[in-house]
């Protein structure tokens, strides 16, 4: 059997372990109405209603950075704008869209698909980088229909994860394509992780105050994608990503790298099995491996989630507030029957956004990092499955330093 030939097989058999295994949500709707009832009575819409009486926290539906938004996101809140494909970007940077698809996800599914394979194989041969010679100074992902029009929550349309890789070895994970095969761990982990996200679609920016980017390197881009539709129909979409580079040779920049910290660690995936009510979660600690300045973060966490925290030397050094605001317009589900009646959360109960942390400090070879998730089932409704079992959460701080 030739490499290509096992990947392939490998790639077929996880479809079909997924094809039974994933679409949990629409597998037993009666159970996820029971479940849903349970949950809606037992916590989370009831918290809700008495949030409506009670203002939530500032920063909970902030819409751009508020005025005593610290740097190291300790107070208020950075939002950092959306890109826009085409628009002039900073330093005479371009604004690139990249399309990956189309995918079609059944009613109710939940689906994952690979992006390339970093030319590993000829069947696979990755996808072309957006800029060679280049900086990639800001990124941001977006899902959308044949039509360009945006596919998010209220057409069911649920990006549930993204994950994009070059050729290159990870900062925090460094791992072979056979031990990612074995351990039928998501695609990207073979790659040098360059950004991730979920549907918060938020955009990372690595120039604001300083001249810094991604050296994308001259091999191929990957990764993997995973999109759940919520929707009673089969939807058919596109993952976006957005790429604002400059050119090498641009005055004063330098390269920056993603360091990915997780409360999972290097699992093969970033899943873990949440908790009801109030909990949180720590990740062991990871070395840096030179000295850096911190450039940019944003936590990851999903529907549940509150915070998460980027802790130097166990000292707090960033702090992402989970947003359940709605500043893009298109996270709530419509109640007309065009989305799955039992899989309507009330509005505000999905994160659309995060404060994230900018040109906050520098870290030193041998400083320890580790990230520390929050979270809240009670105060935010968390995602369950057909069968009444809590979807997977997510802990994670995306974090760049130079
Ligand atoms: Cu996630």
């Amino acid at each position: 059997m030739t490499l290509t030939s096992l990947f392939l097989a490998l790639t077929a058999a996880l479809d079909i372990v997924n094809a039974f295994s994933v679409p949990t949500i629409l597998r037993d709707p009666e159970a996820h109405k029971r479940a849903l009832t349970n949950a809606l009575t037992s916590n989370g819409y009831l918290t809700l209603v008495k949030r409506d009486k009670s203002p939530p926290p500032k920063w909970n539906f902030a819409n751009s950075t508020t005025e005593d938004a610290k740097a190291d996101g300790s107070e208020g809140i950075i939002i950092e704008p959306d890109l826009i494909e085409g628009a002039p970007g900073k330093d005479g940077g371009l604004v690139k869209k990249i399309k990956f698809g189309p995918y079609t996800v059944p009613a109710g599914a939940k689906r994952e698909f690979p992006i390339g394979a970093f030319g590993l194989t000829p069947i696979e041969p990755g996808r072309p980088l957006p800029c060679t010679q280049c900086y990639i100074t800001a990124m941001q992902l977006n899902m959308e229909y044949e039509d360009g029009k945006i596919a998010n929550a209220d057409t069911g349309a649920w990006l549930h994860h993204v994950d994009i890789s070059v050729t290159g070895e990870d900062y925090t994970c460094p791992s072979t394509i056979l031990g990612t095969i074995i351990n039928f761990g998501d695609p990207s982990m073979w790659g040098a992780r360059i950004y991730a996200g979920g549907n918060e679609r938020v955009p990372v920016r690595l120039n604001t105050n300083k001249k810094y980017g991604i050296d994308p390197g001259t091999g191929t881009m990957g990764g993997a994608v995973e999109i759940m539709n919520q929707a009673v129909k089969p939807i058919k979409v596109y993952v976006t990503m957005l790429f604002e580079f400059v050119p090498k040779g641009t005055a004063g920049y330098k390269e920056a790298r993603l360091v990915w910290v997780d409360v999972t660690n290097c699992a093969k995936e970033s899943d873990f099995k949440p908790s009801n009510g109030v909990y949180n979660k720590q990740s062991k600690s990871f070395a840096m491996k030179h000295d850096g300045e911190l450039i940019f973060a944003n936590g990851h966490q999903h529907d549940g989630g509150v915070k998460v925290e980027l802790l130097v030397n166990g000292k707090l050094s960033c702090t992402s507030k989970q947003l359940y605001a709605n500043r893009r317009g298109h996270y709530i589900e419509p109640t007309d029957g065009t989305v799955q009646k039992d899989l309507v959360m009330p509005p505000n109960s999905h994160i659309s956004d995060v404060g994230v942390c900018k040109d906050w400090g520098t870290v030193k070879k041998g400083d320890v990092l580790s990230v520390k998730a929050y979270f809240d089932g009670d105060a935010h409704m968390q995602m369950m499955n057909g069968w009444g079992v809590l979807e997977a959460q997510m802990g994670i701080m995306w974090t760049f330093v130079d």
